[in-house]
């Protein structure tokens, strides 16, 4: 790969440590993201906050405007879902991450969030792409489901040159010829990103397999391989969350993957001082 294409965040040029709300990503600390996949209620984004706390989380993520592959199923809350973000955020202490679908959604995101997502079905729409580069914010890349890595690291490229260098790369599971899993979590891709770029690159064990029971063990592939982080998708009652409910861990479940995270985490190396609170 002729990484000259993406001069501004191919790793020659150093390395980048992104901070969430005061949270390093890329430092020698794992971090992890944890939260509903969408906001629902108060409540249940509260429990999810807290669940999140507990397990070692230092961010919230959840989602208040949603790309749904149906337009059929749940869209989200919308603002009033950014609201609650901000509020129960506060409430618990952790910055918060949320998606905006439209360079239009980027200023109320931002108004709300400590950091905009741009979520995989958007990877390469250029203009939502700049004005997230344009937002002051930093910014959680997914991976397109069929990008190459090479198309990731360009879209990455594409915001900062808009002027924001504050980008956290997130390997999400791309398309294969398998559907047993949701997506196919390129493990080999996290390390590569670590090498080609200066970004910090997390993983979303969540997406990549769409099943409960194999996130964690995804997870712990994610962090031996190299990840700064990961998010992952937790409700306090998952079998009925509005959306992704076979993917949701429940508090318990989230409790263990953080504590074979920290074990796999000190076998490579990795700080989880956050982790092990
Ligand atoms: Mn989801």
């Amino acid at each position: 790969m002729n990484t000259g294409a993406f001069p501004l965040v191919a790793r020659d040029s150093g390395t980048t440590i992104v901070e969430i709300g005061g949270v390093e990503i890329g430092g020698p600390e794992l971090v992890l993201i944890a939260g509903p996949c969408s906001v629902e209620s108060e409540e249940q984004l509260r429990a999810s906050a807290r669940a999140a706390r507990a397990a070692g989380a230092t961010i919230l993520r959840g989602g208040a405007f949603k790309p749904r592959t149906s337009p059929y199923t749940f869209q989200g809350l919308g603002e009033e879902g950014l609201a609650l973000l901000r509020r129960i955020g506060d409430e618990t202490g952790l910055p918060v991450v949320t998606e905006a679908l439209e360079p239009g959604q980027i200023p109320l995101v931002a108004a709300y969030a400590d950091a905009i997502q741009i979520g995989s079905r958007n990877m390469q729409a250029a203009t939502l792409l700049r004005a997230a580069g344009a937002s002051g914010r930093p910014v959680l890349l997914k991976r397109g489901m069929a990008a190459t890595l090479e198309e990731f690291l360009l879209a990455a490229e594409t915001i900062v040159l808009a002027g924001n260098e504050r980008v956290v790369l997130c390997e999400r599971g791309i398309r294969t010829f398998d559907s047993y899993t949701r997506n196919c979590l390129d493990v080999g891709g996290i390390a590569a990103l670590k090498r080609l770029g200066r970004l910090p690159v997390i993983a979303d064990p969540s997406h990549a397999t769409g099943r409960r029971e194999l996130v964690t063990d995804a997870a712990l592939a994610a962090v031996a391989a190299g990840a700064d982080g990961l998010i992952v998708e937790t409700h306090p009652h998952p079998t009925s969350a509005r959306s992704d409910a076979d993917q949701q861990l429940s508090p318990a479940e989230l409790t263990d993957l953080s504590e074979r995270v920290r074990r796999v985490a000190a076998a490579v190396g990795r700080r989880t001082s956050a982790i092990e609170r």
